[in-house]
Order: C-alpha cells, then structure tokens, then sequence
C-alpha cells in the first residue's frame, strides 16, 4: 500500500499554501463554504496525506487494507477536497466545481459521489462513531490498517461524541486516532463562552484514551504527534491540536466568529491569497 513521504519539507510546507490557496479559490468561486473551517486544518491534512501518515491508494479508493481519514467536522469539506485533489483522488481544477449542481464536489462529503470521502459528514457528532466502526472492523479481519477521525471542537460538544469516546477507551481502540482541531471557535462565538471544554486532555485521559497535545500548525509537531500515536498500545489516541480558525488569512483570523461559513469576498481574495503566498 502506498505511503506517499515527502521527505523534502519545502515541499511539504509549499503543498500547505497550495492547499490554502485552493481552499479560498473554491470558495469564493462557489460564493459559498467554510474556509476558516478549513484553513485551520491543512497542516494536519497535509502531514496526514503527505507526511507518510496514511497509507492510501489513489488508483483503488477502496482497497482493504487502507487507512483511512474521516472528516468528522464534515463543513471543512474544501479542505478535505484540496488535499484529495493535492493527492491525485481527481484533478484539481475540479475543485472550482465546489457546490455546483451536479459536482461530486458537495457542500459536505459524499462518499457516494467522491473517490477518497471515507465517511459522509457534515451532521455534526457522527464521524468518530463512523471512525470506531471501521476500527472495531478492521479489527475483526485481523488487518492492520488504521482510523484517523478529525472532529471540531464546537463539535465536541455533542453528546455522541463523548459516547464514541467512552467505547474507544473501553475496548482498546489502538489503531483508531482522533483529532481534535481546537481552534477555538464554533459557528457564532468562541467554545469557552458557549460550553467550556476544559480540562479537555484530563476528560479524554478519564474516558480512556492516551492524549498528545499539540501546536496543529506546527508540520513538526503535527508529524511527531502521529508517530507517537503508531506507537501507543492497547489505547486509542487522542491528539489536541491548537489551531487558528482561517490561519493564514488576515481577514478572517482577526474575527473568528464573524467569518464562520462565509467565503472570502471576491474583492478581498488576491490580498488573502498573497498572504498564503502559494506558487500556484
Ligand atoms: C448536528 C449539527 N448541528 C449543527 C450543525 C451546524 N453547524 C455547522 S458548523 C457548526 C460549528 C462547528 O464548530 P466546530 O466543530 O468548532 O468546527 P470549526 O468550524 O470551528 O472547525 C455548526 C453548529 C451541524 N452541521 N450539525
Ligand atoms: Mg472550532
């Protein structure tokens, strides 16, 4: 199964502009979307798919000893799309067919329409239970592929969430990884202001998970985080990613909870697009 590593780090940190760059191109073209949902994840997305993290075949989606990432906050679709794109899943000129009637490219993933969609998201709350399906199965068959599952942390706060980790931490879940993308903000205001997590590490810890804290836009950090989680055993891993909602545009990191699920305006999008700074 192949593993893409893209030893050169250059490279690595000009595919995170890439994936920025696409992720407010397709979304002030659609007039539509959630970039700073987005642009908050790339470096995990990046690390996981060129990172050596997943191991995924481009040329068969459904091979059955694939790892595989679901993107539980499934709003951050344009994100997931520009790294599947990045990854060669379809052409990247595809992703300017973001929410177009007829797109495989849908407002939230549709496993059904898109090669690479592991799990159709977007009701907040059900990935990490998708996730602990396909890990309890991928148990079943003796097989030793793994389960990445990246949830918000607005999203943390439904209820389901904390039965799937209840049932990660009781059976041993060791090859199932969630990802807590915690940038602070859910749809209108900030998560300590609506319902506090904290102390977010010493819940997951109780609920019986092994728990990393981590800078999420740091590739060093992202990386050393994922090799830690390989190695654990006989627990499954959480890893709290400190992020910025929108990092890398100005505009929106300055108001979090103003731009949640707003594009870009087309006459704002060169100067964020200079700030991300890609080489196109
Ligand atoms: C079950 C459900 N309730 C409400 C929504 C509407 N909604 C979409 S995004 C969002 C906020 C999510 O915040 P967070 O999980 O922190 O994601 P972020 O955009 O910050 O990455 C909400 C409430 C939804 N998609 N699903
Ligand atoms: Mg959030």
């Amino acid at each position: 199964m192949p593993q893409a590593r893209t030893e050169d780090r250059a490279k690595l940190e000009e595919l995170t502009r890439q994936i920025r760059h696409d992720i407010v191109t397709s979304t002030t073209k659609a007039g539509s979307g959630h970039p700073s949902t987005s642009l908050s994840m790339v470096e995990i997305v990046t690390t996981l798919y060129f990172g050596g993290v997943l191991r995924y075949d481009t040329e068969n989606p459904r091979d059955p000893d694939r790892d595989r990432f679901i993107l539980s906050k499934g709003h951050g679709a344009p994100g997931l799309y520009a790294v599947l794109a990045a990854a060669g899943y379809f052409p990247r000129e595809d992703l300017m067919t973001l929410r177009r009637l007829g797109s495989p490219l849908e407002g939230h993933p549709n496993m059904n329409r898109l090669a690479g969609v592991e799990a159709s998201t977007g009701s907040l709350g059900q990935g990490f239970s998708i996730a602990i399906g396909h890990a309890l199965g991928l148990k079943l068959d003796r097989k030793d592929a793994r389960v990445y599952v990246m949830i918000g942390d607005g999203e943390s706060e439904q209820g389901q969430i904390w039965e799937a980790a209840m049932h990660a931490g009781n059976h041993g879940l060791d090859n199932l990884t969630l990802i807590i993308d915690r940038n602070g903000y859910q749809q209108t205001a900030a998560v300590k202001e609506i319902q506090p997590l904290d102390p977010l590490e010493d819940k997951l810890r109780a609920f019986g998970l092994e728990v990393k804290t981590i800078d999420g836009h740091s590739l060093d950090e992202v990386a050393e985080a994922f090799d830690w989680a390989r190695k654990v055993e006989g627990k499954a891993q959480a890893i709290v990613a400190n992020t910025i909602k929108g990092k890398g545009v100005s505009l929106l990191e300055k108001d979090p909870g103003s731009w949640h699920g707003k594009p870009i305006p087309p006459d704002e999008e060169a100067k964020a697009l200079e700030e991300i700074g890609a080489s196109v």
